[in-house]
């Protein structure tokens, strides 16, 4: 069950210094998509108050929305968040895991486009204008990579380095494309691809691994663009290597028997959350 709490949204609070080129410039073509989009960041937390400072103060002043997407946290994560972006859109999700966490924030977003962003301080805010150019030079889909050059990771162990190096491999052999990384948690992509994914399945980590061969699978335009995870700052990973990885390689092999959803008719789709009230998310 998820309920959404939401209030104003950020643009109505300052002014919007918009993504797109400046007037005069010629923003790329994207066939019936905004030139000059509006920006959601979802973020799923689990007991991450003490990391939450540092990541909303990178956020760049254009985003149109932030969703926190609470997986019951038992520290006082959606206090701190709101006592730092009043206008923030709270959604609690009960379900156990970051891929529930994530698939009740996109039900929840409006913007024209999602960025998926993790509150530990590992995927840096300031990266976004990166990927929401790349979308909107004509990717359906942006991947972060670390392993692209100019990428880096300082948050990953030698053995999950390994896994998700086997995982690339395994999915370049099953899926073609020629991604570089692949159980990243730094993604965005224009909100109507979500119409293409089927996502109900995806309640853990391996929902990155999901979305990005769904992508694939669909023959979206997905683009990689270099990025730098730095350091965990609080607190420790809720990853747990060989139950997580099993998962991931589960979807792997598993994830092409789904059915793509009919145009409209995603689970992860929502209607747009009412300012200021609580909702229960749909089918739930
Ligand atoms: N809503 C929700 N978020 C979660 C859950 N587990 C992890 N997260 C969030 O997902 C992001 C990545 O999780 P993390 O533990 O850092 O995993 P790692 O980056 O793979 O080591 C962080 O923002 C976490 O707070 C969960 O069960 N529910
Ligand atoms: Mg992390």
């Amino acid at each position: 069950m998820t309920a959404i709490e939401g209030t104003q949204h950020l643009r109505d609070r300052e002014t919007v210094v918009s993504l797109s080129p400046p007037s005069g410039e010629q923003a790329p073509a994207v066939a019936a998509r905004s030139s000059a989009p509006t920006v959601s960041v979802v973020i799923p937390t689990l007991n991450e108050a003490r990391n939450l400072p540092h990541v909303f103060s990178r956020l760049p002043r254009d985003i149109y929305e932030v969703i926190l997407s609470d997986g019951r946290s038992t520290d006082n994560t959606i206090d701190v968040a709101r006592a730092l972006m009043p206008e923030i859109i709270v959604v609690h999700e009960e379900r156990r895991g970051k891929g529930a966490g994530l698939q009740a924030g996109f039900g929840a977003a409006t913007g024209d486009i999602i960025v998926m962003l993790d509150a530990d301080g590992s995927t840096d805010p300031s990266e976004i204008p990166g990927f929401v150019g790349a979308l909107l030079a004509g990717a359906d889909f942006v991947k972060g990579s670390r392993f692209l050059q100019g990428g880096s990771t300082q948050d990953m162990e030698w053995y999950r380095r390994l896994g998700n190096w086997g995982f690339v491999k395994l999915v370049q052999l099953r899926f073609g494309g020629r991604f570089t990384d692949l159980c990243y948690g730094y993604n965005a992509f224009w909100r109507d691809v979500l119409d293409r994914l089927s996502l109900e399945q995806d309640d853990g980590f391996e929902i990155e691994t999901s979305m990005n061969v769904q992508a694939l699978r669909a023959k979206l335009v997905v683009r990689e663009i270099a990025s730098n995870e730095h350091r965990r700052i609080h607190g420790t990973s809720n990853l747990r290597t060989f139950p997580d990885g099993w998962r991931v390689l589960s979807t792997i092999f598993t994830v092409d028997s789904r059915k793509v959803p009919a145009p409209g008719t995603s689970p992860t789709r929502l209607a747009a959350p009412t300012s200021g009230t609580t909702r229960k998310a749909a089918g739930s």
